[in-house]
C-alpha cells in the first residue's frame, strides 16, 4: 500500500491528481489546436497525446520540482515537452514496422484510428513540438537554461538515449541477452526519459547535475527507470496488461524479446524490483519531507497494476 504522505500540506494522492490535471491542461494549451491546418494531423497529434496515460514522466518533473522548491510555471513546459516525446515514441513504437499494435491506452493506436503515414507524421510533429515548447521565449526561464534543457532532452530522446535503446531492443529480437545487457537496453529505452525528467527539474532549479544533490537525484531516477521496466515485465507475466488494452507486452513475447521474467523468473524479478526501490529511496536519504512525493512515486511505480 502506498503511504499517503504530505509535502507542503498536500498528500501524494492530492499531488498526483492535481499534477495530472495540470499537465493535461498544459498539453491542451501547448499542442496546436485541432482546427489549425493541417487539421487531420493536428487532430491526430492531440488524439495521441491527450488520450490518457499515467503521466509518470511529468509527475517525476513536478515531484522533483517540489523537492527542489521550483515554481510550477517553470516546470510546466519541461514536463509537457517530455510527455510529447513519450507520446511520439508510443505512436512510432505501435507502427506495423515496430510492434504493430492495435490498441494503446484502451483505444485504437494512432495508425489504426488515422492511417500509417499520418502516424509517422504525428511522431515527427510531436517531437518538433516538444523542442518548440522549450525554445519559445517568455516563460520565465533564462535563455541559457532553455538551451541546456533543449540539449538535455535531445540527448535523452536521441540515438544515445531512447531511440538508441529501441535500436538495441530491435537488434535483440530472437537473441538472448544477459542481465547487464538487458539493463543497459532498458536504461536507454525507458530510463533515459525518466532521468531526463530529473535533469529538467534540476535545470529549472539551477542545480548542476554534478553536484551531490543532483547526482543523488539522478541515482534515484536510474533506479526508478529500471524498476518501472521490471514491473512492466511482471505485469505482463501476471496478465494484468490484457485488461488495460495495452497489447505491447504480448507482442514482445511473440517477437521473442528478452525480459526480466525470462532471465530471473517471477519471484526473483519481484525481489529485484524491491531492491531497486530500496536503492531509489536510499538515494533520497539526505532529503526530509520535501522528497516525500518522489518517494511515493517510486513506490507507486513498482506497486502499480497497469
Ligand atoms: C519508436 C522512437 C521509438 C522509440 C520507442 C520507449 C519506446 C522506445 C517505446 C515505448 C514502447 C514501450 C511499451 C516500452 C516499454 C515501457 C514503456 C515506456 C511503456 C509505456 O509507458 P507508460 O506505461 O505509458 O508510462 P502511458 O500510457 O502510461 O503513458
Amino acid at each position: 500500500m502506498t503511504l499517503d504522505v504530505a509535502v507542503n500540506n498536500e498528500t501524494f494522492a492530492q499531488f498526483r491528481s492535481r499534477s495530472v490535471r495540470r499537465i493535461e491542461d498544459v498539453l491542451e494549451t501547448l499542442l496546436p489546436p485541432a482546427h489549425l491546418l493541417p487539421a487531420r494531423l493536428h487532430d491526430a497529434m492531440r488524439y495521441s497525446t491527450l488520450g490518457g496515460g499515467k503521466r509518470v514522466r511529468p509527475l517525476l518533473v513536478y515531484a522533483a520540482g517540489a523537492c527542489l522548491g521550483v515554481p510550477l510555471e517553470r516546470l510546466d513546459r519541461p514536463a509537457a515537452a517530455l510527455e510529447m516525446i513519450h507520446a511520439y515514441s508510443l505512436v512510432h513504437d505501435d507502427l506495423p514496422a515496430m510492434d504493430n499494435d492495435d490498441l494503446r491506452r484502451g483505444l485504437p493506436t494512432c495508425h489504426r484510428a488515422y492511417d500509417e503515414a499520418t502516424a509517422i507524421l504525428v511522431g515527427d510533429g510531436l517531437q518538433a513540438q516538444a523542442f518548440l515548447v522549450l525554445a519559445e521565449p517568455g516563460w520565465g526561464m533564462a535563455a541559457e537554461r532553455q538551451v541546456q534543457m533543449l540539449a538535455t532532452l535531445a540527448q535523452a530522446a536521441g540515438s544515445r538515449g531512447m531511440v538508441g535503446g529501441q535500436a538495441i531492443d530491435l537488434a535483440a529480437v530472437g537473441r538472448e541477452l544477459a542481465l547487464p545487457a538487458l539493463e543497459q537496453m532498458h536504461l536507454h529505452k525507458t530510463g533515459m526519459l525518466m532521468r531526463c525528467a530529473i535533469q529538467l527539474a534540476l535545470c529549472a532549479a539551477g542545480i548542476d547535475a554534478q553536484e551531490a544533490r543532483g547526482a543523488a537525484l539522478l541515482r534515484y531516477a536510474d533506479r526508478v527507470g529500471l524498476a518501472f521496466q521490471v514491473q512492466d515485465d511482471i505485469l505482463d507475466e501476471i496478465g494484468d496488461l490484457q485488461q488495460t488494452g495495452k497489447a505491447q507486452q504480448g507482442a514482445d513475447r511473440s517477437r521473442n524479446k528478452p525480459s526480466f521474467i525470462t532471465l530471473l523468473g517471477l519471484a526473483e524479478a519481484r525481489s529485484y524490483a524491491q531492491r531497486l526501490l530500496d536503492e531509489a529511496l536510499d538515494a533520497l536519504q539526505s532529503w526530509q519531507a520535501e522528497a516525500d512525493h518522489l518517494r511515493a512515486l517510486a513506490r507507486l511505480i513498482i506497486e502499480r497494476s497497469k
